[in-house]
């Protein structure tokens, strides 16, 4: 992937609020709009002030915003909660006005002060979550309330509402994310790290940084990423069974941290959870961990101190020990049906990590469709995907025309191998999978949960696609 900054990069998070704009006006019907001049629905001013009320309950939800249609008297309040599993916030659009991020069961009060009477748009704005769902008006009544308080609301009322859906544009805008994948983006995640020192006893050592940094998500969408060594996801890890490994982590974020080695046999006291094993590493200061790599691995490490903040902005990578094929081993022979050559040489080892949850939202390896990275294979080759699941949510990843063998379990090799079009990958999981490129032509690759991978702009979250040459 290039490394080339488009322009319209720093217009990110204007693009962001445009975009949702078009979601709107694309998924039509979900727009109940008070105009004078649509007739769509009575106008606010009909209703006195005193009859809406001062103080509303909105509930968040995978994907929801409930009540859709939000009525509150001028200079009232929204008690927001958030009754899902993942982050969800509410924000008013046009307005400046939002909650802050709430974790599940978190609630929030939002006073909306001398916000003017009219109807706005309010969303979820983790990346999304709008287009799977998360999206409603919100009418303030009270005073001149016939007035729309924003234009671009009063707009698709009129071109797009109900049954004047513009089809041609939803074809259009899907025909746009095909066109543009796979589209360069700022930098990529997964790069092998190399020990940047092996020791005279043979010890690799390896160095993260845990920081917060501008992340190019799909092109020209910049977020606030925090991660490890400047990328989503952090660099892999890779050594051999045996190995004796130091990790030195730093601190540049500005809360403290920990290292969790998921999935990787270490010393008690070098699991990362703080302060139950460790104390926290606090900011600006560094910890080493160290631990003899005695087992075959398919791990990850993040943090484990609020995971539930930084694994979803980022906060991840994959920790590989040992070879496929030996340490962990495939089968070879007839499985279901169909043959697996002994002699296979596997020409690419690719962590694919889920994310769906926190600032980069539904996510491949830390991009969004059309910015996620295409697997480039030879027809005949024969490739490994680790499927890693970071986030809040399941993902039945599907891969179209070649099957998937599934031959390891968070990288316990399996007794009975299996072939799935379609492998489900809960949070925390780790499958392993051997796919045959047998048929040229460009494969899709995306999550079955088809809102996790198509809005109404078109194609985008987790969804990339095996081209094979
Ligand atoms: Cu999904």
């Amino acid at each position: 992937m290039a490394t080339k900054m488009t322009e319209e990069a720093t217009m990110g998070t204007i693009a962001t609020v445009v975009l949702a704009a078009i979601a709107m006006v694309l998924s039509g019907g979900a727009l109940i709009v008070a105009s004078t001049s649509s007739g769509a629905a009575p106008p606010p001013a009909e209703q006195a002030a005193d009859e809406a009320p001062a103080t509303v309950q909105v509930t968040l939800s995978e994907f929801d915003v409930v009540p859709g249609a939000i009525e509150v008297a001028a200079g009232g309040s929204l008690e927001v909660t958030n009754a899902g599993s993942s982050e969800h916030d509410l924000a008013i659009v046009d307005a400046d006005l939002g909650t802050p991020m709430l974790g599940a069961g978190e609630s929030a009060s939002l006073s909306l002060g001398d916000l003017a009477p009219g109807v706005y748009e309010v969303l979820c704005t983790v990346p999304g979550h709008d287009s799977s769902g998360m999206t409603g008006t919100l009418t303030v009544h009270g005073g001149d309330a016939t007035t729309l308080a924003s234009d671009a609301v009063d707009a698709e009322d009129h071109s797009d509402h109900g049954d004047d859906t513009d089809w041609e544009a939803l074809d259009a805008a899907m025909a746009a994310t095909f066109a543009a994948f796979p589209a360069e983006t700022a930098a990529h995640g997964n790069e092998m790290l190399e020990p940047e020192e092996v020791l005279e006893d043979g010890t690799k050592v390896f160095r993260l940084v845990a920081s917060i940094f501008e992340w190019e998500l799909e092109p020209g969408l910049m977020v606030e990423g925090w991660g490890y060594n400047g990328t989503i996801p952090g660099p892999v890890i890779k050594v051999d069974v045996g190995d004796r490994v130091q990790v030195i982590v730093e601190n540049e974020l500005p809360m403290g941290t920990d290292v969790h080695w998921h999935g990787v046999r270490v010393p008690n006291d070098q699991d990362g959870v703080a302060p139950l094993t460790q104390d926290l590493i606090a900011p600006g200061e560094s910890f080493t961990y160290e631990f003899t790599a005695d087992e075959p691995a398919v791990g990850m490490y993040h943090p484990h101190n609020h995971g539930q903040k930084k694994l979803p902005n980022g906060m991840f990578g994959a920790f590989l020990i040992g070879d496929v094929g030996t340490d962990i081993p495939y089968p070879s022979g007839t499985v279901g049906g169909r043959d697996i050559p002994e002699d296979i040489d596997i020409v690419a080892e690719i962590p694919m990590i889920l994310n769906d949850a926190g600032t980069i939202g539904l996510s491949l390896n830390g991009k969004s469709f059309p910015a996620t990275e295409p697997i480039v294979v030879d027809q005949d080759d024969w490739i490994v995907i680790h499927y890693y699941n970071e986030g809040l949510q399941i993902h039945p990843m599907h891969l179209h025309q070649m099957p998937q063998l599934v031959f390891a379990k968070d990288g316990f090799p399996l007794d009975a191998p299996q072939w799935e079009d379609t492998v489900n990958v809960a949070p925390g999981e780790r499958f392993s999978v051997l796919v045959h490129a047998s048929d040229p032509g460009v494969w899709v690759l995306h999550c079955h949960i088809l809102t996790h991978a198509e809005r109404a702009e078109g194609m985008f979250g987790m969804v990339t696609a095996m081209i094979v040459e």
